[in-house]
């Protein structure tokens, strides 16, 4: 099948200025996180540069968090990683994955009119029919050197675009697409290039200093509602109220004895807060 997100196409569509001027397309691949972090690793100095991008119409091994798999059919997403080399210290790793998650947020409002909100830590939902559906995920993956300073990170993100009701993948929580939310098919290359876009500008109010945080929290469905923490198939850690986060994105949860802990998105998975 012809893509429309092979190099030339996506060259001349591109209204970002330093994210995605170095593009690579892969019809298929295993994840583009271990495929651009193995650049990273094996490339010299600055090599691949900050705001490269690595895309693919079919991921073999395409991976979430906590060893989780991300499905998606052949030419029906968007499948990317975007390296960055912030000069930050290392505790600001999580702003990546705020930043990411706006600028999804905001690229596919000016898309699709679609209003979308986050579920924390990592992904961007819809509701329908009363229901948060999971459209995006985000995978954050930072390299941080001896004196706490990120070395690099590689931002991978998949969007359900047009992918048809009855090829959604299973999952754990219900999941949909800009497609089926919709009603019709949306422009890949369209939102790919405002959503890059949108991720330079967010990232380089970042870099000004600028957190993100307040407007993250502000989007995330999860903050006033009652969770349960633990891994997916196992028992609850425990359960309370999310009542924010902190700067640096972690949930606060005041369980039934009003005591607050503080949840690390690499420690927990959320359950039973989608509706
Ligand atoms: C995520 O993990 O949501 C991060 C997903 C990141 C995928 C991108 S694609 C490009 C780049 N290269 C990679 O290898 N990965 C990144 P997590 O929060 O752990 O969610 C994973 C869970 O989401 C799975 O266990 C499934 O239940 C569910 N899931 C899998 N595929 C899905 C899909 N297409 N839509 C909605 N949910 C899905």
């Amino acid at each position: 099948m012809r893509s429309e997100l092979t190099e030339p196409s996506v060259r001349s569509a591109l209204r970002s200025k330093w994210i995605g001027r170095s593009y690579q397309y892969l019809e298929r691949a295993g994840s583009t996180n271990d495929l651009l972090k193995k650049q990273v690793k094996a490339g010299g100095v600055n090599h691949p540069a900050a705001g490269a991008v690595l895309l693919t119409d079919f991921q073999e091994q395409g991976r979430g968090r906590l060893d989780r798999s991300w499905e998606a059919p052949a030419y029906s997403s968007l499948l990317f990683s975007v390296l960055f080399r912030p000069d930050w210290p290392a505790n600001r790793l999580s702003w990546l994955t705020m930043l990411a998650g706006l600028a999804v947020v905001e690229a596919i409002e000016k898309e699709t009119g679609l209003p979308l909100l986050l579920k924390w830590p990592n992904d961007v939902v819809i509701k329908q029919d009363g229901i948060w559906h999971k459209v995006c995920g985000i995978l954050l993956e930072g390299s941080v050197s001896a004196a706490q300073r990120l070395e690099y990170a590689v931002l991978g993100t998949g969007v359900n675009v047009n992918i048809p009701l009855e090829q959604l993948p299973p999952t754990v929580h219900p999941a949909s697409s800009l497609m089926v939310a919709l009603g019709q098919r949306v422009s890949r290359l369209s939102l790919f290039a405002e959503l890059l876009k949108q991720l330079e500008r967010c990232y380089e109010a970042a870099d000004r200093g600028e957190s993100p945080h307040q407007l993250w929290n502000e989007h995330l469905i999860t903050v006033g509602g009652h969770v349960d923490v633990g891994r997916v198939g196992q028992a609850t850690l425990l359960s309370g109220i999310a009542e924010g986060t902190d700067e640096w994105g972690q949930l606060l949860v005041r369980d039934d004895d009003g005591q607050l802990h503080t949840i690390a998105a690499a420690d927990v998975t959320l359950r039973g807060i989608l509706s």
